[in-house]
């Protein structure tokens, strides 16, 4: 596997400021400590959307979300592209929100294969506008590629052109849905609200649970992984720095959660992954430096786990 760069700076679906500034902190991080990781191989920007962070904020309940879709039909394009040029993606991105339109462009190159998601994360990330506590896009990105209108747990009113840019974002691509419920895996959730618990167990959907990690090994969590989503064709790894436990990576990130995934846990897991054949694209989020509280160590474990996927692929 060719491993291309993808650098996505955009934070407008987070709910703090400072993720826009992870990708150049990890590469920050490399520059420092002498890694190679970077060089030969410079990034390729997607065009930065955090231009609609400076105008008041638009559509309460799906914040941003004409941006959004600025950057949804980016990445469809980019990502698609790549995976055309049989190059391996891994995105580099500020917050989670746009991994739907990562999805779209997989979808867009491989539009007969069935897509397989292993979520690695402290949150579930599948909110409607309906349902969204905070209106922040990031807690949505799987519900666009389920196509949910999560008609049973609604309980905010949606106005016309807010609905109309949610099933945009659902029709980036031109396929709708993107993945169908059985083939997501979950991995460190365990900060959901409970309409997110009604809609996973509504699409019965699969999670395995820190403590699953920590008593079976990563190993077998992977082969456990793997012979889940055995029906799939290819698979895409969206990693959110946050399944990681906060005391071990200096709490670099929007949303930190407490008992996550040790990073040597987190490494493994990616690792094993990647080299499955099926494997197709990796996506590397929500590191926020400005919140760090030790100067970039949280760009600097995801570094190690970067450099880890790097061998691991070779
Ligand atoms: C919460 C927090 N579920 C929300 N979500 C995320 O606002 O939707 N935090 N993804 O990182
Ligand atoms: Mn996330
Ligand atoms: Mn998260
Ligand atoms: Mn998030």
């Amino acid at each position: 596997k060719n491993i291309t760069f993808l650098v996505n700076k955009s934070e407008i679906t987070a709910g703090t400021r400072g993720a826009s500034l992870g990708p150049e902190a990890v590469m920050t991080a490399a520059r420092k400590s002498g890694s190679m990781l970077f060089n030969g191989r410079e990034p390729e920007y997607l065009p930065c959307v955090n231009r609609y962070l400076d105008a008041d904020t638009t559509f309460k309940y799906a914040k941003r979300i004409d941006g959004v879709l600025e950057i949804y039909n980016a990445l469809n394009n980019a990502v698609s592209q790549k995976l055309r040029a049989h190059q391996f993606p891994v995105i580099l991105a500020g917050d989670h929100g746009s991994a739907g339109g990562t999805m779209a462009g997989i979808k867009s190159a491989f539009p007969d294969k069935r897509l397989g998601v292993v979520w690695i994360d402290a949150h579930a990330d599948i909110h409607t506008p309906y349902t969204t506590p905070s209106g922040n896009i990031h807690g949505m990105p799987l519900a666009t590629a389920l196509a949910l209108d999560n008609v049973d747990c609604k309980q905010n009113e949606l106005d016309g052109e807010t609905l109309s840019l949610w099933h945009a974002l659902q029709n980036v691509g031109g396929i709708s849905p993107k993945i169908k419920p059985e083939d997501i895996i979950y991995v460190g959730v365990r900060s959901t609200e409970p309409q997110e618990d009604a809609c996973i167990a509504q699409l019965g959907i699969r999670k395995i649970s820190v403590a699953d990690v920590r008593q079976n090994g990563a190993q077998a969590t992977v082969k456990d992984i793997t012979d889940y989503l055995s029906a799939c064709d290819v698979m895409y790894v969206s990693f959110d720095v946050d399944s990681m436990d906060p005391d071990l990576t200096s709490r670099g990130t929007g949303t930190p959660v407490e008992n996550g995934l040790m990073p040597s846990e987190a490494q493994t897991l990616l690792e094993m992954l990647v080299k499955d054949p099926k494997t197709v694209c990796l996506e590397v989020v929500e590191v926020n430096p400005c919140l760090d509280d030790k100067v970039n160590t949280m760009a600097e474990v995801t570094l190690n786990l970067l450099e880890a996927v790097d061998n691991a692929v070779k």
